[in-house]
């Protein structure tokens, strides 16, 4: 290798007079530099930069952190709680090919690197995205969860088939001992393949009463392992959509009487969001359904926690979020997106039901809209769009063995066909847990972060230091359809949703937003 770039090994820190490393926080003022832009009658454009001063500051210690993953028992949740007990018992195992370690690739956090910047012999300075701001260690995680399937999790984990055999009898000790909290559970919510399963439920059906419950559960949690701070994720079956009804789940006060009247149209998964708000816990949603009612959305704002969805964005739908910024970034018309996949495991099995189905099906096609609508030199309103074709298809014995195929035809020059065809195999849960670290790390991270912020011009001026909104826009990197603060548009594109991430811990640092320019080189 000859580029000469260097990753250095310990922590990053910024020394600047906008910038302060003081014991409990640290300050940074940041300009943030951005470009109001108005479309004229004539079609001609008027753009005008502007600048807002920010002032951040970030709580320097990471709490002890606690994760309570709904569906602790799947896939997901076993292999999270697998690979962190590897990491920590340092277990190592064998295969066929070779002797393992244990690790976390596949995370953000604990796997990648960020640009810092130049060198005085001009090489690139690289650091781990996990020193640029004091982070939790997976390692330090406590785990728990609820599940509907009262197995414990070394008998689950052997059920999901994920990880090696060899693995897994030297992990089994450490996890036989962890049991699923019972959960709640409505029938109507999830497919009736998965009724089996629902050994391990609340005794209750009363949805006030089951709520109550969860409460006690997260604070039992909270107290007993003695944590400072507690993510829930749901990474449970996708459940149907909730019917959004005017007077039931439409506002916060509504959706409260709701659940006290235990109406029908109240998910498990909406009164564990519930339960999570109201112990001041924030929520991710991994799945696709809507949860996130507008009575949830106004009960998060109204109690200040933090929540960030939908669906996670794994595998093909990553992908597919690379490859179509691409081929329209570079001005290719595509035309047809077919994109197919099977597998066998106990999530796709469940979503051979066509009710539960619907929303997996809108969330896979809807990833890629907004990278549309960048380019209306290639696509002229909304007539002119891409046949998108998702298919998926259950095959029992791949278990959690994912393979897609995919294949985007577009119109190059002069109408020239450019046609790609991709196969993919992976481990679905693979890839999803390091996901779900990282959105429990972050999400610790972001709600250490305050922000003041004046901008001279419009007057405007936040002197009290207030916690970012509450729809953690900034993780859309780990979701298909990320959840956005009122008015704020969708990004799909991996690429921008990596930047923004990246740029803002930059910015909590006072480093300027990474621009690729290198002008000190290119105009020196
Ligand atoms: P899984 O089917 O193995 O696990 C789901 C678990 O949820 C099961 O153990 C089930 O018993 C439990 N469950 C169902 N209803 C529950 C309730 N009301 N309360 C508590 N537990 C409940 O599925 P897997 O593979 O772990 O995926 C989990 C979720 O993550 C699925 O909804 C899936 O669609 C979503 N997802 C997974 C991705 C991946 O790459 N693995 C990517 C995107 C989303
Ligand atoms: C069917 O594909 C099963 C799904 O649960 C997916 O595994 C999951 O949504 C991941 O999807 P993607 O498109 O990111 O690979």
């Amino acid at each position: 290798r000859t580029s000469g770039s260097t990753t250095a090994t310990g922590l990053l820190k910024v020394v600047s007079p906008d910038v302060k490393y003081e014991a409990d926080f640290i300050y940074a003022s940041y300009p943030y530099r951005t470009v109001n832009a108005v479309v004229q009658e004539d079609g001609d454009v008027r753009a005008e930069p502007v600048e807002r001063l920010y002032h951040f500051r970030t709580a320097v210690r990471p709490r002890k952190l606690g994760l309570m993953q709904v569906g602790w028992g799947g896939n997901n949740g076993t292999t999270v709680t697998a690979a962190v007990v590897a990491n920590q018992q340092n277990i190592t195992w064998e295969t066929r090919a070779q002797q393992h370690l244990p690790n976390y690739n596949g995370s953000l956090t604990q796997a990648s690197t960020m640009r810092v910047g130049f060198d005085a012999q001009g090489r690139d300075i690289f650091v781990p995205m996990k020193s640029v701001l004091p982070m939790v260690e997976p390692n330090d995680i406590v785990l728990g969860g609820w599940d509907i399937s009262g197995c414990n999790l070394a008998d689950a984990m052997d059920k999901a088939k994920v990880l090696e055999p060899d693995l897994r009898s030297k992990l089994r000790p450490f996890m036989e001992d962890m049991v699923p909290l019972r959960a709640a559970f409505d029938q109507q919510f999830i497919a009736k393949n998965q009724q089996p399963r629902a050994t391990n439920i609340l005794s209750t059906s009363d949805k006030g009463e089951q709520l109550e419950q969860l409460r006690k559960d997260i604070r039992n949690f909270k107290s007993t392992k003695e944590l400072e701070y507690v993510v829930i994720i749901w990474t449970g079956n996708s459940e149907r959509y909730a019917t959004e009804i005017t007077g039931v789940n439409d506002t916060a006060s509504n959706l409260m009487t709701a659940i006290k009247e235990s109406h029908q149209e109240v998910s498990p998964s909406t009164l564990y969001c519930v339960a999570a708000i109201l112990e001041g816990c924030p929520y991710v949603n991994g799945s696709p359904q809507n949860t996130f009612v507008p009575g949830v959305v106004e009960l998060a704002r109204e109690r200040n926690v933090m929540i960030c969805g939908d669906d996670f964005k794994s595998g093909q739908t990553k992908m597919k979020s690379v490859l179509v910024d691409y081929l329209i970034g570079c001005g290719f018309k595509i035309k047809t997106m077919v994109t197919y996949n099977h597998l066998g495991n106990n999530d796709m099995y469940q979503l051979t039901d066509e009710v539960m189905w619907k929303p997996k099906s809108a969330s896979k096609s809807r990833v890629v809209e907004d990278i549309v609508d960048s380019n209306g030199v290639l696509y002229k309103g909304n007539e002119d769009s891409i046949d998108h074709i998702v298919v998926v298809k259950y095959v029992p014995f791949l278990g959690d063995s994912k393979r897609d195929v995919s294949e985007y035809t577009s119109e190059g020059f002069m109408d020239g066909h450019y046609t790609t065809i991709m196969h993919n195999e992976c481990l679905d849960s693979a890839l999803c847990a390091p996901l779900i670290l990282d959105l429990a790390i972050f999400v610790e991270l972001f709600s250490r972060v305050q922000y003041a912020v004046e901008e001279g011009d419009a007057g405007l001026r936040k002197d009290k230091y207030s916690g970012m909104e509450t729809a953690l826009s900034v993780l859309g990197f780990y979701m298909k359809i990320p959840r956005v603060p009122p008015g704020e548009p969708i990004v799909s594109a991996l690429g921008r949703q990596k930047a923004c991430i990246e740029n803002l811990l930059r910015a909590l640092v006072g480093l300027p937003p990474e621009n690729n320019l290198l002008l000190e080189r290119k105009c020196p």
